[in-house]
């Protein structure tokens, strides 16, 4: 293509072209960046270096905030977060970079100017695909909000090289491609040598005496690692404030490798190279199910230790002493796969630093909090002791030490309760010893949290019921929300338009104020422009689909999306069942009436997961058969959407009609796709799980579409013996669709194919889905009749909108401040740069 973005040679001001924000400046800057940092003429530039060089021009912009702030944090007596993650899923940096820094329009115009489209520039960038899922992504939301409340904060985790795998779709099979993220570098981080940390692993303790004679343990290492910080910057929206996502590289400790090359043993060196950077190579692609590999559990240490001694290498050089450490730091341990910073804590303050370990053990606690994500028993993370004591014998040794203590509390409690005690332990006992993490997490911090109300009730009642018995106030629950910057205004920016031009702009910083559309909700030209603007972005995602996946479907028909990791508890065979169901109801009757819809599904399965990915073989076999058949008359379309990302989202949310949150009651720990397509003007079918609970609650019953088993129901049939069976051979329609499934009627040519997810339904069903399938289809006729009064569902779909202030993570943030934290905003004011000063 050709541009001229190399000819801005005239009106040289005496605005800095690195800080500058005129359109004349800004043009400078990205030309510049392309001839100096990406060394191309614009002739032979490509969209990686127009991509590159834009994300410099806006780095720069950044950078002088980014600085700023650690001035202020250093200068001032702060306490900062500290958010322990094992995945971010921060999305694109460049687009949300523009919006923070209300930069777009400038950008965009810019761009222009320069012959280029932003949204192609943008769509360059891959997307840092650094965690799972939910878990991943609500990192981010939460560095995205604590910047913007200017909380001091950083993020810590692992600068994966290869992130979750690229999803592809062949024959109707999901097949992983590896997610080379770095292959053109990186514009975003900055490396920071000179903070390297060094990890140690293996090896055994001895016990020795200092001079005065008190005995000591140290731990003598067989290998040691380096971590290398890749820093990142996170701007806060229309803020000064810009806190940084610290990510740890592996690397070869330089001593060890040397001594392998020095004796001659290449091989050696470079295996231990190998060896090292394997730690940080590749973000395992399980979601809500651990494996318990041995180098998942080194990748867990790695980024701990690098943190812990980053946090309090910060602090001694700051205040010289550790006995503050809690009056400055905030550690939150999202997940169990930071929990091993309980005991790491403990042995950098007893063993490094030579606290005595009543005093290490007051700071650990005052210093950490743990988030559980999820109820799924099987994703409770265990580690065998015996891994433990070869990786981590000192840790063991803490752990051991920490157990015995509390133990030794309860007893005094709770006399002669055996039973409590072996259900406390961190150590499981029976079939080979294991470290539980959740305890572990649970009794080394100073609060305890599950991510929606219901999440937080069932772990007081269940997995953690013992615990709560103990220390009631130690739990607390913080219902999840996600960034409306991301989801709403960047997502999709004709529909924010409308809503500060009806509201003002301060919605985006305060979501609350979305109530005052219910003002506009009688308005004829503001009903009209909101269906407008879902219509073309349905036309966007519709275009998407004929381009991908070579469908065309209908923008008037309803579109049902259900998007997130495969899973049989999320039952998406549910919504499979659904189609099948009125897919046989046509078949049966031509001529009948329904209301159209397009069914479009995403998510990846974990590579191991078999019936996640028969999940997935089956909705595209389903789709195969149902869009070729002429008697369908455009009533119904499948579509599955390869490759389900966050930048994916961003065009996904946007466009839904009917978000499916269907997974079965007292499962899905909270959910936060179901709060992008409410904040989008989605309506939910749900049952009464995780936050679907609240979304309900503050949209109003009658504005979102329930069904199901309650999680008691689901419980009280289970314990009296729930038998799938009955459900078969009283539902007629439910019959016919298992048996359709099983006899290979979607996949000719291998009529068994099916049969181990219908057989898994009909003699187990762990889900409920049989149970709850006449109530879903039932449901679902509700959804067709609402959609066809226009105009109640656009009142509906008002409404969503208007009452979805409650799950801006901006409020999240804010609970876990108050409640947990205890940390405040602190105010970065800008001083101009002049280089001679610096
Ligand atoms: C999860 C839960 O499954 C989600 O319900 C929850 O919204 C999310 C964030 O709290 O955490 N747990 C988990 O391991 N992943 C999740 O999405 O990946």
């Amino acid at each position: 293509m050709q541009t001229n973005v190399a000819n801005q040679t005239s009106n040289i001001t005496v605005e800095d072209d690195r800080t500058g924000l005129s359109i004349e400046t800004l043009k400078r800057a990205f030309a510049d960046n392309l001839f100096y940092i990406q060394g191309k003429l614009s002739i032979l530039a490509n969209f990686t270096d127009y991509y590159m060089a834009l994300s410099y021009t806006t780095r720069d912009r950044l950078l002088q905030r980014w600085l700023q702030t650690l001035k202020v944090y250093h200068e001032q007596d702060i306490k900062t977060v500290y958010y322990l993650s094992a995945e971010f899923l921060m999305g694109r940096h460049l687009g949300n970079s523009l919006i923070n820094l209300d930069l777009y329009e400038s950008i965009e115009q810019a761009v222009k100017e320069s012959g280029l489209d932003l949204t192609e520039v943008l769509e360059q960038e891959p997307d840092p695909g650094l965690g799972n899922g939910g878990l991943g992504r609500l990192a981010a939301c939460f560095l995205d909000s604590l910047a913007t409340l200017e909380i001091p904060a950083m993020g810590y985790g692992i600068r994966y090289e290869f992130g979750i795998f690229n999803q592809s779709i062949q024959h109707g099979w999901q097949v992983e491609i590896p997610d080379k993220w770095l292959k053109c570098g990186n514009p975003w981080e900055v490396v920071r040598y000179e903070s390297t940390v060094q990890v140690k692993f293996g090896g055994h303790t001895e016990v020795y005496n200092d001079d005065r004679g008190r005995p000591h343990t140290r731990w003598i290492p067989s290998f040691t690692v380096e971590g290398i910080p890749h820093d990142t910057p996170v701007p806060g929206y229309q803020t000064n404030t810009v806190n940084t996502l610290r990510l740890w590289k592996a690397e070869a400790g330089e001593d060890f490798n040397f001594q392998a090359f020095n004796s001659g043993d290449y091989d050696g060196a470079v295996a231990t190279k190998i060896k090292s950077e394997t730690i940080s190579k590749v973000l395992y692609p399980n979601d809500n199910t651990p494996q318990g590999r041995q180098l998942r559990l080194e990748q867990q240490f790695f980024f701990v230790s690098c943190s812990l001694q980053d946090i309090i290498r910060r602090h001694l050089k700051k205040y010289g002493r550790l006995d503050n450490l809690a009056d400055h730091a905030a550690v939150q341990l999202n997940d169990t796969h930071p929990a091993i910073s309980i005991a790491e804590m403990m042995r950098l303050l007893v063993d490094d630093h030579q606290m005595f370990w009543d005093e290490a053990w007051r700071i650990t606690q005052s210093t950490f909090a743990y988030t559980n994500h999820t109820l799924m028993p099987e994703a409770l993370e265990k580690w065998g002791v015996p891994l433990f004591e070869s990786l981590l014998p000192r840790h063991l040794e803490i752990i051991y030490e920490i157990n015995h203590r509390f133990l030794q509390d309860v007893q005094t409690w709770f006399p002669d309760d055996n039973e409590l005690l072996l259900r406390l332990s961190i150590i499981e006992e029976g079939g080979g010893k294991k470290v539980r993490m959740a305890n572990l997490a649970t009794i080394g911090s100073h609060a305890v949290n599950g991510v929606a109300a219901l999440h937080t009730e069932l772990l007081k009642q269940d997995v953690l019921r013992d615990f709560y018995k103990l220390w009631p106030e130690k739990f607390n629950n913080k219902t999840n929300g996600v960034t409306p910057r991301r989801w709403v205004l960047l997502a999709n920016p004709t529909f924010s338009e409308l809503i500060t031009e009806k509201i003002g702009g301060s919605w985006l910083k305060h979501l609350d104020e979305l109530r005052k559309l219910e003002t506009f909700i009688d308005d004829p030209e503001f009903r009209d422009r909101w269906r407008q603007i879902k219509q073309a972005n349905k036309q966007k995602l519709a275009d998407y689909i004929l381009a991908h996946n070579s469908v065309e479907v209908d923008v008037n028909s309803i579109f049902d999306i259900q998007v997130k990791r495969i899973h049989e508890y999320k039952r998406q065979h549910l919504d499979l069942l659904h189609i099948i169901g009125l897919y046989l109801r046509i078949k049966q009757n031509p001529n009948i009436k329904m209301t159209p819809r397009t069914f479009i599904f995403g998510g990846k399965a974990a590579p191991g997961y078999f019936m996640a990915k028969l999940i997935i073989k089956a909705i595209n076999a389903v789709a195969d058969v149902v869009n070729r058949d002429p008697d369908v008359h455009g009533r119904i379309k499948v579509v599955f959407l390869a490759n389900f990302s966050a930048s994916l989202g961003q065009l996904i949310y946007p466009a839904a009609d009917l978000s499916e949150q269907i997974s079965t009651a007292g499962k899905e720990a909270s959910g936060t796709g179901n709060m992008k397509f409410t904040m989008n003007g989605a309506l939910t079918i749900g049952t009464l799980d995780g936050a679907n609970i609240e979304i309900r609650e503050e949209v109003g019953d009658d504005n979102f579409f329930l069904f199901g088993l309650t999680a008691a129901e689901v419980e009280k049939m289970k314990y009296e013996g729930y038998n799938p069976r009955d459900y078969y051979d009283s539902n007629e329609e439910l019959r016919t669709v298992l048996d359709r499934l099983a006899m290979g009627y979607f996949s000719p040519g291998e009529k068994d194919l099916f049969k181990p997810l219908v057989d898994s339904l009909l003699h187990h069903d762990d889900y409920m889905l049989l149970a709850d399938y006449q109530a879903y289809s039932d449901c679902q006729a509700k959804v067709s009749d609402a959609y066809q009064d226009i105009e109640r569902w656009t009142t509906m779909s008002i409404l969503n909108v208007a009452r979805s202030g409650k799950f801006s993570s901006d409020r999240t943030i804010k609970e876990y401040c108050d409640d947990i934290w205890n940390v405040k905003p602190v105010k970065v004011e800008l001083e101009p740069y002049d280089p001679a000063r610096a």
